[in-house]
């Protein structure tokens, strides 16, 4: 009773003098008594937003894979792992964060050690993503063209909580797909394996080094590191690399300039190869042809060890052809931007979850988060944006399945190369602002480090700039276009045609295929007009283009789920009021004259703020 009353006194002590009796007359307080004083605190504490299994609280996940994957062992698989994740994994994640990577470079006695301490969390990470198979379902391929949809439902469950281990998983994806292409032989055949395993004990993660320090955009013209051939025809590698990120891999993949006997090398894209290289130790300790710089001071991902490297002698094998590095490291590319675009989905999913949770536990005005329409209003928009996600990434992923279980069509492959940039753009901004939006549904305690939400926030940001930023995939999108003869855009629109045919009959969904019906023929007017201009017009639109191809092929995924027979009511809704956005901006602002040349100028006046010269 006693606590009881002071619960109460907490929330409506108060003072009107003169007029009524203090609450501690009401609740028979002995006078005077303070529920703030001599060291009491109070007795109301607000309860915090409990993560439950992601996968059984993902209605879209589980009715996906009800479509899709329908197979008990994927499902029973998904569910107990989402189990693992929210009672076991969760934990260790935030361990990673607040036990961050250090970097011991001298021994006690002066010796170059270069040793990066990790917590042991992340090295329980790394065996759990071993045992759960969560690069070797990849490879297994045991649910043929839908394995990778697999896999990546599991690493979608997993990211939020896995203390950035995704990353490092990426990239061991993405080289054990280039070993794969290219053919599994000597010098990478045990690295394959190693790559693939269930084993914890036999597993590596692999880097990816490309970033230099002119920059990790312009790889072509930005990559100093040159590779001497030896007698037995591997190389040692010199250079340096500016940022390599989970450093402590057991190999990586990364590019070089092989000299020639005069010690020359070839400039441009046109001069790099691909190598691979092994990171070890020898008999006194010290990384053999590598020394750690220093780690990066990052605002996120700061659980995984990020650093610069100089490669002083590395030896290596080259894996491609001589100056055929760039689109030899193109697989892995794709396969880290997916991987990418599965990690913001699941920051928008984790982030709508918890304040989901929240709402139901937190008062404000007299009633709960829940039953303000408003803030619910809110959550609802995080909801649409998070689904949409959800579907361009999954697709992306159905495709990369078809593609390497040979079922694929030259229109599937067309599809996948276009939208693998497009889902990573787009996913990567749509997750900085619902994960912005969630935090601010926490009120203040959204921006208190310790709640572990701060972190979803950081973590977001780097979504959109590694692995291609959103310019640099936009004209990547551009590239694809060209280099195809513009066969991309066909597979592209023959495809979102086909998604809203079979919602044609379905009365409910009308307006959104109306919407998606006129987007796609608004950017097919833009494509022919675009094609009639200087190459600058399409720059300046590339990327509302990317924007609009996005949000188009989206909005035909709703539909076209929503239309599947086990859709629910929330399905359709969230089609309709995905499509009530400016489905096509790209042929909106191109209306306005955005892109016409004056406008660059009229762009470079009012960033500088300077009148056009002349
Ligand atoms: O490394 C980084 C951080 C590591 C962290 C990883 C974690 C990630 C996952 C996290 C999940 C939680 S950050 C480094 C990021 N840097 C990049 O991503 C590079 C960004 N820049 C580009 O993508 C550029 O477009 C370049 C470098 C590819 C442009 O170089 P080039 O030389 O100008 O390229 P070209 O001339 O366009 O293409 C050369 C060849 C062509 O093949 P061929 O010669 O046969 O026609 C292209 O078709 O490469 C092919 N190619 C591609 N193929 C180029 N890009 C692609 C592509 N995306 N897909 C297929």
């Amino acid at each position: 009773a006693q606590t009881d009353n002071r619960a109460l006194t907490c929330h409506l002590y108060q003072w009107c003098p003169g007029t009524r009796r203090t609450v501690e007359e009401e609740l028979g307080q002995p006078a005077g008594y303070l529920p703030f004083s001599g060291a009491k605190i109070g007795s109301f504490f607000q309860e915090r937003p409990v993560l439950k299994n992601p996968f059984l609280e993902d209605a879209l996940l589980r009715g996906y894979m009800r479509r899709h994957l329908p197979q008990e062992a994927a499902s029973s698989d998904l569910h107990a792992f989402g189990e693992r994740v929210a009672n076991e994994v969760d934990v260790w994640g935030r361990e990673c964060e607040v036990n961050p990577p250090r970097l011991v470079q001298f021994d006690p006695w002066g010796h170059r050690v270069d040793h990066i301490v990790t917590s042991p969390a992340w090295k329980r990470m790394k065996d759990l993503s071993a045992q759960e198979g969560l690069v070797a379902i990849g490879y297994e391929r045991s649910f043929g063209e839908w394995s990778r949809v697999y896999q990546m439902s599991k690493l979608y469950i997993f990211s939020p909580s896995s203390g950035l281990y995704t990353c490092p998983l990426a990239m061991t994806d993405g080289a054990a797909k280039v070993i794969q292409s290219r053919g599994v032989s000597w010098p990478v055949d045990e690295a394959y394996s190693r790559l693939t395993t269930r084993q914890p004990k036999h597993f590596w993660t692999s880097g990816q080094w490309m970033t230099e320090r002119q920059g990790g955009s312009d790889v072509g013209s930005g990559t100093e590191t040159v590779a001497v051939p030896q007698t037995d025809g591997s190389y040692k590698l010199h250079g340096f690399k500016w940022f390599t990120s989970a450093t402590d891999a057991d190999m990586t993949l990364t590019l070089a300039r092989v000299q020639d006997r005069t010690g020359a090398t070839t400039a441009g894209s046109r001069g790099l190869s691909l190598f691979y290289a092994e990171v070890s130790r020898d008999e006194d300790g010290r990384l053999t042809g590598i020394e750690v710089q220093r780690l990066k001071d990052k605002l996120g991902t700061r659980q995984m060890p990020t650093a610069e490297l100089l490669l002083d002698g590395l030896p290596a094998h080259r894996l491609s052809e001589k100056g055929r590095g760039v689109a030899s490291i193109a697989d892995m590319l794709t396969i880290t931007r997916i991987h990418n675009s599965i990690s913001a989905a699941a920051a928008m999913r984790r982030v709508v979850q918890l304040a989901r949770d929240y709402a139901t536990r937190r008062t404000a005005f007299g009633k709960l988060l829940k039953d303000h329409p408003l803030h619910i209003q809110t959550l609802a928009r995080m909801e649409v944006e998070t689904r949409g996600a959800f579907l361009l990434v999954m697709d992306v992923c159905r495709l990369l399945g078809r593609e390497e279980s040979g079922v694929a069509t030259r229109h599937d492959a067309h599809l996948l190369r276009l939208l693998t940039p497009v889902a990573k753009l787009y996913t990567g901004k749509q997750a900085v602002a619902v994960v912005s939006e969630g935090l601010e549904s926490f009120g203040g305690q959204g921006y208190i480090e310790d709640t572990g939400l701060p972190g979803l926030l950081r973590d977001a940001q780097v979504l959109s700039i590694w692995e291609g930023t959103t310019n640099v995939l936009s004209l990547d999108v551009l590239r694809c276009v060209a280099r195809s003869s513009g066969m991309v855009l066909q597979a592209y629109f023959t495809h979102a045609k086909s998604l809203l045919a079979g919602a044609s009959g379905v009365s409910r969904l009308a307006p959104a295929v109306k919407s998606v019906d006129l987007a796609l023929s608004q950017l097919e007017v833009f494509v022919q007009v675009a094609a009639t201009r200087a190459p600058g017009y399409l720059e300046l639109a590339a990327r509302d283009l990317a924007y609009s191809l996005a949000r188009i092929y989206t909005g035909a995924l709703l539909i076209d789920h929503a239309c599947w027979v086990g859709a629910s009511s929330p399905d359709t809704y969230a089609a309709l009021r995905w499509c009530e956005q400016d489905l096509c901006p790209v042929a909106t602002k191109q209306e306005r004259g955005c892109y016409d040349l004056s406008s660059a100028s009229h762009d470079v006046e009012l960033v500088y703020d300077r009148p056009i010269q002349g």
